[in-house]
């Protein structure tokens, strides 16, 4: 036993590979066997990354042209992807006062936007009344191994979230055969755009399995409604949230306007990061103003209110995000809603969160490319609101332009205080309006291009750690956009972004530049994990004989 003990470690020391043995010890068994022959590294090797995704989907219901829609001229949308202008005139119009075939083409029922009395008789409705659900998208099923209602903001990348929607008509999903969540109802929560002076109501019909509320960030209102009731949306002062199934509505009339926020006040800390957030804009007073009261999904404001008109070429609203995974995975972990209550409230602990996705309307790199470009012309001005909705800063940054901040939270910079310039920080809940100016002056702009708009910290422009990712997307002139929407390029092949293997790390970083040279996978080395193989038998068996021969030894003696 003994010996065969010792040709087993023997065999072990011999099978160690020789790089791991200390610098003497080589240098000796060297001396004594002499150096091995130089064996080739193995070849490297490609990795399949699978079919890219379409780029850009055909728009095969021609939502990205202009057109007139119950007398609502909506303007043509250049990016690949573009809202549904059905809905865009309904909710200009008020769904209760559109033709039931452009209700239908919306997807909105009829009491999703009421827009009733024009009080002070300058042309436009002065009463609206907006009704809100509570959907939650990406969530765990009973029935599936995978999640339901699916919203993904970047390939294969699917965080469960919950968002204030649109009040719809018939299915959460595409269709039957699909998981995917229908085009109306996803990330980010609609921004929601009013006129000073009008006397508004939300209605929240809490659709959901949590407590909600709405609390308007920056919006005028007054703290008890009409009936004596809490109306600021904040459980701790104000009311008893919003019960699964049951509804609330909230009363304001804002005297000022400007861009500000909203978002549920239950569990804060957690439910405005869950997606209960959105743009809440008051637009300034004019005659015959008819607003985009929602903004699905946020980004071009299709049909602007006049007193931007009368300043800017377009208008874009910026909804930034970033958040936590290990927060977002929990809907998608249980389906016992007691269960979620317990793990999102009194286990989850918000002080060690790490923000893993950023995300811009939505979406990451690369489908921010689809939606969320900001697209221009030469000598345009354009009008950016940017709500930061994440838990931490963003340095937002314009390739190609410095960009001159006119208001922050709402309220208007001073003329002779304003600045200009390329890097602006956005904190936790600021707002700030943009202006970008086109002329080509090398100051504010250098020139028609697809430029970069990012938030500059190195995390922001990441997936899970993956670059490019996170809230990357970009400038881009008019000229330098593709037919179909889709931005022209001089760089390297983007198919690789466009794989769930991308994103799930799998693909060597630049291995689409040069799929066989020295940027490919280095391959498995066989003869090496053979000899470790062989170690680890070797040393296990020694260390069996070890034992056997022990208990032998001690049992005779
Ligand atoms: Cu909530």
């Amino acid at each position: 036993m003994r010996w065969l003990v010792l040709i087993a470690l023997i065999g072990a020391l011999l099978l160690v590979p020789s790089q791991w043995l200390p610098k003497d010890v080589r240098l000796q068994l060297a001396g004594w066997l002499g150096t091995p022959e130089y064996r080739r590294l193995p070849g490297a090797q490609a990795v399949r990354g699978g079919e890219p995704e379409d780029f850009c989907p055909d728009d095969l219901l021609g939502w990205r042209a202009a057109q007139i829609i119950e007398g609502v001229e909506i303007r043509r949308s250049p990016t690949c992807v573009a809202d549904n202008p059905y809905a865009v005139a309904a909710v200009v119009r008020g769904t209760n006062n559109v033709s039931q075939q452009t209700l239908l083409a919306s997807g909105l029922t009829p009491d999703a936007v009421e827009k009733g009395a024009d009080l002070d008789g300058d042309g436009d409705p002065d009463e609206i009344h907006i009704r809100l659900e509570v959907v939650e998208l990406n969530g765990g099923s009973p029935e599936l191994d995978q999640p339901t209602t699916q919203f993904a903001i970047a390939p294969g990348i699917r965080p469960g979230f919950w968002v204030f929607a649109p009040k719809l008509f018939g299915m959460a999903t595409e269709n039957f055969g699909s998981l995917k969540a229908r085009a109306m109802l996803r990330m980010p929560s609609p921004a929601i755009r009013v006129e000073q002076g009008d006397r508004v109501r939300i209605t929240l019909e809490n659709t959901h399995y949590m407590p909600h509320t709405i609390h308007f960030h920056g919006v005028d209102h007054p703290f008890l409604d009409e009936n004596g009731e809490g109306n600021d949306g904040v459980p701790i002062t104000s009311e008893i949230p919003v019960m699964p199934g049951s509804a609330r509505t909230y009363e304001l009339q804002p005297r000022q306007s400007g861009t500000m926020f909203y978002h549920c006040h239950v569990q804060p800390q957690v439910h405005i990061m869950m997606g209960l957030q959105g743009l809440f804009v008051v637009e300034e007073n004019r005659p015959n103003n008819w607003v985009q009261t929602l903004n699905i999904g946020a980004g071009h404001v299709r049909a602007p209110s006049v007193a931007v008109r009368e300043e800017f070429d377009r208008e874009y609203d910026l909804q930034y995000l970033d958040i936590d995974k290990e927060l977002h995975a929990i809907v998608q972990r249980y389906n016992d809603p007691r269960h979620i209550i317990e793990q999102m409230h009194r286990r989850y602990d918000i002080t060690d969160a790490r923000s893993d996705y950023f995300i811009l309307n939505g979406r990451s790199f690369p489908y921010t490319f689809r939606e969320s470009l900001v697209i221009t012309q030469p000598d345009e001005r354009v009008k950016l609101r940017i709500v930061n909705g994440g838990s931490t800063g963003i340095a937002l940054h314009t390739h190609g332009h410095k960009a001159t901040v006119t208001h922050f939270d709402g309220i208007a910079v001073e003329p002779a205080a304003r600045i200009t310039r390329d890097v602006v920080w956005i904190a936790s809940a600021q707002r700030v309006d943009l202006v970008l100016e086109t002329t080509d002056d090398g100051l504010h702009s250098y020139g028609s291009g697809v430029w970069l708009l990012h938030d500059h910290q190195g995390r922001g422009v990441t997936t899970d750690g993956i670059g490019p990712g996170g809230n990357l997307s970009a400038i881009v002139y008019e000229s330098f956009l593709g037919e179909n929407g889709w931005p022209s390029t001089f760089g390297v092949d983007w198919s690789p972004y466009f794989t769930e293997t991308y994103y799930k790390k799998e693909l060597p970083v630049w291995q689409a530049y040069d799929p066989l040279g020295m940027f490919a996978s280095p391959g498995t080395d066989g003869w090496l994990l053979l000899r470790l193989l062989g170690a680890a038998l070797l040393s296990g068996a020694a260390l069996a004989g070890t034992v056997v021969w022990l208990t032998r030894r001690r049992r005779t003696s």
